[in-house]
């Protein structure tokens, strides 16, 4: 008995030992860089159409670009429970941004604490509850402000001057500047506010940026007429619902003396109620400002109202459409210059320490978002800009540089895909596939052809109704239930926009049956189910 007491100690003792002194060169650091709401289209590594990301473009360089990345429910608190669950949302319960988020459940940043990584994180979560398993961390409460951030703490809350973007990367760089333990390697979440609605640049880039004309999509002017029930009831359309205050930045008081021009739309608040945006909405973020920062502003909100002013009452509904769209795209893609700008920063850092060397960087968002296809801004939708999300991974010594890999790679596949890179063992019940072999360039190990999807925010603001589907290279399947049963089938090679659904094509019969079983077969494997979809009321 004494012996195998002593012999268990001895064991006890040589297991904490190991992970006491954790190999910091074999053990990699993880920099984990992710926005909110960046569109693919709107990084030049994808699309350089639009803006020109030279920073955030260096990961993909020197690293693996995936362009068949997606998400599992294309919203912001969803998503990230997804990341950090490594479980669909039906399992790790977080469905929409409304439910709460079970922390007592298991994520992968606690794996890497217990492991004896050095965690923290900055930026934005969306959680109302606290990060687990981090070391150190600031992160916004809720969506966050552009301006003049509130922070929330391990120990107490703080406002701090500045642009969000600036402020996250100053923190990030600050902990690793003077917290960082050499001794350990590090798990760190960089996570940016940026570019999520509404809109509110640094005022240098909202001054450049408005000088600026972007290329509109071939399908801004959809009139949704080959789509089903769901697109056409959407409020996300640049031109009837986005908002001429909140979103375009026209002065309250400009707008107040022309009349009431605002589209009347109201939103649904998911709980029955409903509103109708108002000049608080510009306020609240003006009024952020100090007067310095106010001042600086205002040369580019003059310029704003001037032009309304002068052009709007002789404007058609074409071209109200195309002045919406250009004012969504300078303020859109300013927050991103920024955004670029920061990442610059922190990848400079890496590189001038070394540590560049030994740290997998991987940068993605929360979710992709119609930067105007089929007339849209927001997210939400199956349909491939909301779907679809940016995703690069750089690791010296393991990708090989400058590589891209089209495989159907999912947000849900990311915990366990760092937790084996850091060599810890991840949980069975996780529902992902560790990316490593295709990091490696061994996509012979990955079998998987298509990835599950599940949308639940309904009825709330946007309205895009429940879905769940299946994607694969080829196709997509989709079926819209809760108040509608309707069926969309689409053709992703012949129908790279998704203008028409063929699911009643009789040429299509074939290709719907043999999906409608995989569809099936994927909701048994991931234990989704009917019972399921009616547990789930978004209130
Ligand atoms: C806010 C935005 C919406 C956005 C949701 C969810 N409206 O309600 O446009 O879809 O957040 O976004 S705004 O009037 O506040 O700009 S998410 O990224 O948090 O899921
Ligand atoms: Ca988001």
């Amino acid at each position: 008995m004494k012996y195998y007491s002593f012999k268990l100690l001895f064991i006890a003792f040589f297991i904490l030992g190991c992970t006491n002194d954790i190999d910091t060169k074999t053990k990699p650091n993880i920099l984990f860089i992710m926005s909110d709401d960046h569109a693919y289209q709107a990084i030049s590594a994808y699309d350089d159409r639009l803006i020109q990301t030279p920073n955030i473009d260096r990961i993909a360089d020197e690293g693996m670009l995936f362009t068949n990345a997606s998400v599992t429910n294309s919203i912001c608190a969803p998503s990230r429970a997804v990341i950090l669950t490594g479980k669909h949302s039906h399992i790790n319960g977080k469905i929409d941004n409304i439910a709460e988020f079970d922390d007592s459940q298991m994520t992968f940043p606690q794996l890497f604490q217990k492991a004896g990584y050095q965690t923290a994180m900055f930026g934005k979560l969306h959680f109302g509850n606290n990060p687990k398993g981090v070391d150190d961390f600031l992160i916004l409460p809720g969506q966050g402000d552009y301006i003049n951030p509130r922070f929330l703490g391990k120990d107490k809350d703080t406002i701090i001057t500045g642009y969000v973007t600036d402020v996250i990367t100053d923190l990030t760089l600050n902990w690793f500047k003077t917290k960082r333990d050499k001794n350990k390697p590090f798990l760190t979440f960089y996570l940016h506010k940026a570019p999520h609605r509404a809109w509110w640049p640094s005022p240098e880039k909202f001054a450049e940026f408005y000088e600026r004309e972007f290329p509109e999509p071939e399908n801004l002017y959809d009139d949704y007429s080959g789509r089903g029930t769901a697109a056409k009831t959407a409020e996300m359309n640049i031109l009837t619902h986005m908002q001429y205050m909140q979103d375009s930045k026209v002065r309250p008081s400009t707008f107040e003396k022309m009349g009431k021009v605002e589209p009347e739309i109201l939103y649904a608040r998911g709980d029955g109620t409903f509103f109708q945006p108002t000049s608080a909405s510009f306020y609240n973020r003006y009024n952020r400002g100090n007067e310095e920062q106010k001042k600086k502003y205002d040369v580019t909100l003059n310029k704003i109202s001037e032009d309304f002013k002068t052009n709007w009452p002789n404007m058609n509904d074409k071209e109200k459409m195309k002045w919406k769209f250009q004012r969504y795209m300078q303020d859109y893609l300013a927050t991103i210059s920024s955004v670029d700008d920061n990442v610059g920063r922190v990848l400079d850092y890496l590189e001038e320490t070394g540590l560049d060397e030994n740290t997998i960087v991987v940068y993605t968002s929360d979710q992709g978002f119609y930067l105007g296809e089929h007339g849209w801004f927001d997210k939400r939708f199956i349909y491939d800009e909301s779907f679809k999300t940016p995703l690069m991974i750089r690791w010296p010594n393991e990708i090989k540089p400058g590589t891209t890999n089209e495989e159907m790679v999912q947000n849900l596949d990311f915990a366990q895909t760092f937790l084996e890179a850091a060599m810890i063992e991840a949980p069975e019940d996780m529902q992902g596939e560790s990316l490593i072999p295709l990091l490696k360039g061994d996509n012979k190990k990955w079998d998987r052809d298509a990835v599950y999807y599940h949308y639940y925010e309904y009825p709330s603001v946007h309205m895009a109704k429940r879905h769940y589907g299946i994607v694969n290279k080829e196709f997509k399947l989709a079926h819209f239930y809760f108040d509608v049963d309707e069926w969309e089938l689409y053709d992703r090679v012949k129908d790279p926009n998704e203008m028409n659904n063929v699911y009643n094509d009789p040429k299509y019969k074939d290709v719907v049956k043999k999906l409608t079983t995989e569809l099936k077969e994927m909701r048994i494997k991931y234990k989704d189910s009917e019972e399921l979809d009616k547990s789930f009321i978004y209130r």
